[in-house]
């Protein structure tokens, strides 16, 4: 199933100002070379669409009522529909603010069609909300997707299996998920205005517009998409890495970057509110012979000189035998909150304290305005790099 929302971000400004309702509205930019977001279907009556500049859409409607997007609301009633459809499946892939697809086979035991799931979950928007979504149900993503569309506005549309190739053939190509205009333009220009065209070429002729994308393009054009709904993930670890200008050969230059990476993953640590309680340091060489060694902690942290005193006692455990071009230092095994040690030690309650106070700083002032010592080390070594450069520089004109 594949959920898309009616002129999303003009349906919602239509909902909190009932004044507007049933008037063209237009959302975007105050700016002369604004662009619209988006319409109200009122105003896509006048031939306003997204993307068009909100110059010619006031020239088309000229009466319309134009608003500023709100897009902290937005992004809370996209929270609160993704939360509804997640009373229908156990997992959701959101691919926009407004649209979101849902795996829904093995549902046949709580609703007797597919239209009844369809029908609740609109019903549940709408009612929750105050919005109107449209619904597409098919075999497959790909054709979830064309028929959330083709049902629009508020529609429910279902395709069901063996009738793929039937359905999409009479539409023009551009309404084929992942052709833009120019594409459409040049697929045109070859004698293919529908997909049904598309479906009965042969591959070579696509070749010719779509490149080593006709094979995926030709099955879409007959229905078959095999990607499977992949859901949000979790954060399962928090790491930082950065690959070398130059291949670093001293304990002391790698022990720096482990030091550097410790602090930036236990800020974000803290600022996702977590702790990890294991820590995985990893080491590529010159050659790309790749290590990695973890181990786990007493307790879960999210102090930086926890994670690089882990990363350090790792180190150990790797064999410098060559060059290193890469550094990484992650955490893993997160849980919520500060971790129970703070509670118990004086110093680590103090410790913690700081870090919250400095993050505090760079979040107000910048990253600069307060940090550990090693940062402006760093600094100094990068530009005394850069000034050999350019001593060599002159020399070699
Ligand atoms: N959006 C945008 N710029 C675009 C397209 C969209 O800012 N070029 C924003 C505004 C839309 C929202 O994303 O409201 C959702 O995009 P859709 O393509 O789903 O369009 P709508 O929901 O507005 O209309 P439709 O009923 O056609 O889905
Ligand atoms: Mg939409």
């Amino acid at each position: 199933m594949h959920v898309d929302m009616d002129a999303f971000y003009a349906s919602v400004e239509q909902r909190d100002h009932p004044e507007w309702r049933g008037k063209p509205v237009i959302v975007g930019g105050k700016g002369k070379r604004s662009v619209a977001a988006t319409a109200s279907y009122e105003a896509r009556a006048y031939g306003v669409h997204s993307a068009m500049s909100i110059s010619e859409a006031k020239r088309r409607c000229p009466d319309g009522i134009f608003v500023e997007p709100r897009f902290g609301v937005y992004h809370a009633v996209s929270d609160e529909i993704h939360a509804i459809m997640l009373h229908y499946a156990d997992a959701i892939e959101p691919i926009a603010l407004d649209e979101a697809f849902m795996d829904i086979s093995g549902m046949g035991s709580q609703y007797r069609t597919l239209g009844a799931i369809g029908r609740a979950i609109k019903a549940e928007i709408r009612e929750k909300t105050g919005l109107v979504a449209s619904v597409g149900i098919a075999p497959n993503k790909f054709l979830a997707k064309m028929a959330s569309d083709m049902g629009k506005p508020d529609g429910l549309f279902i395709i069901p299996y063996g009738r793929e190739r039937a359905v999409l053939a009479p539409l023009p190509v551009r309404k084929l998920w992942g052709v833009g205009p120019v594409t459409a333009r040049r697929l045109q220009q070859m004698g293919f205005e529908t997909i049904g065209d598309m479906q009965n070429a042969p591959v070579s002729q696509l070749r010719k517009v779509l490149g080593n994308q006709a094979v995926l393009f030709h099955q879409l054009a007959l229905g078959i998409d095999s990607r499977p709904v992949e859901a949000e993930r979790e954060v399962k670890s928090i790491g930082d890495e950065s690959t070398m200008e130059e291949d670093i050969f001293d304990r002391e230059d790698i022990e720096r970057q482990i030091a550097l990476h410790s602090d930036v993953v236990a800020r974000r640590l803290r600022k996702k509110g977590l702790s990890g309680q294991a820590v995985t340091l990893k080491i590529r060489f010159a050659s790309f012979r790749t290590l990695t060694r973890s181990m786990t902690l007493s307790e879960p942290t999210r102090l930086a000189e926890d994670i690089e005193k882990a990363a350090r006692i790792l180190l150990q455990r790797i064999p410098l035998s060559e060059g290193v071009r890469l550094v990484g230092v992650t955490a893993s095994r997160l849980v919520e909150g500060e971790g129970m040690m703070n509670l118990f030690s004086e110093s680590r309650d103090r410790k913690g304290k700081a870090a919250a106070v400095v993050d505090a700083l760079q979040e107000q002032f910048g990253e600069r305005a307060i940090r550990r010592g090693l940062w402006v080390e760093q600094e100094l070594k990068e530009k005394e790099k850069k000034s050999e450069k350019t001593v060599i520089s002159p020399i070699m004109k």
